[in-house]
């Protein structure tokens, strides 16, 4: 398997935590976000989405983190990703889209770049935004992970899809500076990922092209 990715690419990143957990190997492909890589032609034309990540496998692409995922559970079953139950699997997935839907997405490069190019505002202004939408989120992600099902992960006591996507966005939080003293359960289960091996190798400052 090769993985289109760059050590900043939260989404990326995910994918490299599920990879690690499920003991594939695979071999990275490294696409400079910040330079604009993912928009020239030669991605263009191998990943019309012109986003990270991206899994290549047997000559087919795959995109978007959390059908990367999915494949990956559904073609290596172990360690599972999702619990058996569907109830928790759905909450799972639940929790999965509430940071890849509706936190991602506001506060990703091409959003971020728009704000200010496109619409004139300065770095204050923009990391303002940014900061505002992980407060909003990360309220919202607390407020949930205080609900029955919370073990020592987001979902149970094994890290699951979720927590693929949980500590990316606290890596980004941390980044833009922002205050994580109101999510005390976000960080309890950061600090627990943060401790297995699969979670530590992922992470940004680990990978071969970080800066
Ligand atoms: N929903 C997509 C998000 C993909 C995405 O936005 N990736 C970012 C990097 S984390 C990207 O390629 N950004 C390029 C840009 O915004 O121009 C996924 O989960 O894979």
């Amino acid at each position: 398997m090769r993985l289109y990715t760059y050590f900043r690419s939260s989404a990326a990143f995910r994918v490299r935590i599920a990879l690690n957990l499920k003991g594939l190997a695979y071999e990275s492909a490294y696409v400079h976000l910040a330079k604009g890589e993912h928009r020239q032609p030669a991605y263009g034309a191998l990943n019309p989405q012109g986003l990270l990540p991206a899994l290549e496998e047997g000559g087919r692409l795959l995109t978007q983190s959390l059908a990367i995922m999915e494949y990956l559970e559904e073609t290596h079953a172990q360690p599972p990703l999702l619990p058996t139950d569907p109830f928790a699997r759905a909450r799972v997935r639940s929790l999965s889209l509430l940071i890849a839907c509706e936190i991602h997405p506001l506060n990703n490069l091409r959003t971020l770049t728009h704000l200010k190019k496109g619409l004139g505002q300065n770095e204050e202004q923009v990391n303002a935004w940014y900061r505002h939408w992980i407060a909003d989120g990360l309220a919202k992600l607390e407020a949930d992970l205080g609900a029955p099902g919370t073990g020592k992960y987001s979902h149970g006591d094994a890290p699951t899809m979720a927590d693929c996507c949980l500590v990316p966005q606290v890596f980004n939080a941390q980044r833009y500076q922002c205050d994580l003293a109101p999510y005390p359960v976000v960080m309890r289960v950061f600090d627990a990922c943060m401790q297995i091996e699969s979670f530590d190798r992922a992470q940004p400052g680990k990978q071969l092209d970080a800066q």
